[in-house]
């Protein structure tokens, strides 16, 4: 049974695995890991993720001596679960390393997405067709139930043909909108997806479940036809985030706070002290079951006191992580550090690798990311390469993949009678004029929480951001933030148009419509809140069922 059975992890140390523990721990099952060539010969069923580059994973298994063990362990029948790059290699090769060939169990090619129509990566929830008809009918196992939705975030896919040899492994096919790609394979003892089942919620749950639990085999069956790519419809989902300011109250006890235009303090005659809206962690788990697609932490106080090892916020996330399986982004303090004893220096791409390995899946920078955009424009105009890998936004792109980084922009209206006055910054008319009846504003970045204006606009930030390797904006808006009265939809349809990464909107959501009228208004891939969560005005589910009414795509909440 699934107790004495022996299921080991193959960990080639790049990936995340942290959260792939977590979800096996929580379906009440051990794993070990694979350390040797002789623990492929104990191993009853063996669970292998991959997260980075193809190359990496090819040369990290070779490197390692896996590489033939892993191909025998295939053919000796036993079973095999991939996880996104642990599907891709198990493939002949990928246009992301041609050099370094595949363990080509599968025919067929890794290929980049084409990026004319949409944005790439393919990051976000997304459908899973099982394509075999037949199985489509009958209780197709490993369940991929047509309702659910699963997390994607790559950069390369297998395209779906629909044909010929695709009939003997395909399972499930998946649209990312000009293009319909491979979702799961699943061929004898072989089951491996695309997405990332440990960041699926419940209905990823359920599949490694199956995969544990059960015996997978599939009979080699060919028979029944086989959905064509047109039959695979798009079904990307508008993400809904929670997100949570987390900052230490006046007692040391870090509280989820929220600002009012940045304020996070109570009145003065209600004591004055930082609002307490909750522990951290509860509150994202709360989250988590009422159908959040992605929770965000913001620790918008670094605690200069504190070795940077000791910070509570890598506590908060290995606790987080135990209980949430949606992606978690952090932000807050991810830049160059030195702890207090002035010795110990922490490059923010080793800020960002202590986060990912306590359980974030994304890292999100605010200030540093301003005055790397400075920099950037700096040297653009001294006629000097801008990319020069110094920037924390290259390095951690680079190691980590863009998808983990995110921008997270501060900005504050700046009115202007006239365009000129606005010193060549990026000028909107608007509908909403100034206190004095100024027609024009410009969008200045801030920096240190809202504490500083920058000589830098909005468009100066995010285009740079994008152009350092960028995967994410993390829209925010300061007059909005904490007032109820809807996203500054200028300000977000302004941006959405100067990038083609995914925008998150973000400050000042107050009710469900709010939520719709900025997709319908600005295409934002992702909408954010803060406040109406935490004050139970409004709960996540009916946001969804609202957006859904209005044929927006959205992740049911019970999946
Ligand atoms: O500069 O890299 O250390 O990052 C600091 C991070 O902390 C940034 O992401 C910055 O936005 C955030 N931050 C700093 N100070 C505050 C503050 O409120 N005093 N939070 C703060 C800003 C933005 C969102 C908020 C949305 C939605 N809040 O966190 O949740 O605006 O709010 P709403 O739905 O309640 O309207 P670094």
């Amino acid at each position: 049974s699934a107790s004495e059975q022996k299921l080991y992890l193959l960990d080639y140390g790049a990936g995340n695995v942290r959260s792939l523990l977590n979800a096996v721990e929580k379906l009440g099952h051990r794993i070990e890991y694979i350390k040797t060539v002789e623990d492929f010969a104990q191993a009853d069923k063996i669970i292998f993720p991959g997260v980075g580059a193809f190359g990496y994973a090819m040369r990290a298994l070779k490197s390692s001596g896996f590489a033939e063990p892993l191909k025998a362990y295939i053919a000796s029948g036993r079973p095999l679960m991939g996880i996104c790059v642990g599907m891709q290699v198990l493939f002949e090769g990928s246009d992301e390393s041609p050099s370094e060939p595949g363990l080509g169990v599968f025919e067929g090619r890794v290929e980049l997405f084409d990026k004319k129509l949409k944005s790439v990566p393919h990051m976000g929830w997304n459908a899973a067709q099982v394509v075999h008809q037949e199985n489509a009918l009958t209780s197709a196992v490993p369940e991929i139930g047509e309702d659910s939705r699963y997390y994607f975030v790559h950069s390369y896919a297998v395209p779906y043909t629909g044909v010929g040899a695709q009939r003997g492994y395909v399972h499930s096919a998946t649209r990312y909108v000009d293009q319909a790609v491979v979702s799961s394979v699943w061929s004898r003892n072989v089951f491996a997806t695309q997405f990332h089942p440990e960041k699926s919620g419940a209905a990823g749950l359920a599949l490694l479940q199956s995969f544990i639990e059960r015996n997978l085999v599939r009979p080699p069956s060919s028979a029944g036809e086989l959905r064509t790519p047109e039959d695979i419809d798009s079904a990307l989902t508008v993400r809904v985030i929670a997100c949570l300011d987390v900052r230490a109250n006046d007692q040391g006890d870090l509280v989820v706070t929220k600002g009012d235009q940045y304020d996070v303090r109570e009145s003065a005659d209600m004591g004055g002290d930082v609002r307490n809206l909750g522990k951290p962690v509860d509150l994202a788990k709360r989250y988590y079951d009422e159908g959040a697609d992605e929770i965000a932490f913001l620790n918008i106080t670094s605690f200069r006191n504190l070795p940077f090892r000791d910070t509570p916020m890598l506590e908060v996330l290995r606790q987080a992580s135990r209980s949430i399986f949606v992606p978690l982004t952090i932000g807050g303090g991810v830049r160059d550090s030195v702890d207090p004893d002035g010795e110990h220096v922490w490059p923010a791409v080793q800020v960002a690798g202590e986060y990912f390995r306590s359980g974030a899946d994304k890292v999100s920078i605010g200030s540093d990311a301003v005055y790397a955009a400075e920099r950037y424009w700096q040297r653009k105009a001294e006629g000097q390469e801008p990319l020069d890998g110094s920037t924390a936004i290259e390095q951690i792109a680079e190691r980590y993949g863009r998808q983990a980084v995110v921008i997270s922009v501060d900005p504050r209206r700046v009115y202007v009678n006239t365009p000129e006055d606005a010193n060549d910054h990026h000028v909107i008319r608007t509908a909403f004029p100034g206190p004095n009846g100024e027609q024009y504003c410009w969008y200045q970045c801030t920096v240190k929480g809202g504490r500083e204006g920058r000589d830098t606009d909005v468009r100066q930030l995010v285009m740079a951001c994008e152009a350092l390797g960028a995967g994410e904006i993390l829209l925010n808006c300061m007059d909005k933030d904490g007032t109820n009265s809807g996203y500054d939809i200028e300000l977000i349809s302004d941006t959405k148009a100067a990038v083609s990464i995914p925008v998150i909107a973000s400050s000042g959501a107050g009710k469900p419509e709010h939520f719709a009228e900025v997709v319908e208004q600005t295409a934002v891939e992702a909408v954010l809140a803060a406040g109406i969560f935490h004050r139970r005005e409004v709960p996540i589910a009916a946001v969804k069922s609202y957006m859904q009414e209005q044929g927006i795509p959205i992740r049911s909440a019970e999946d």
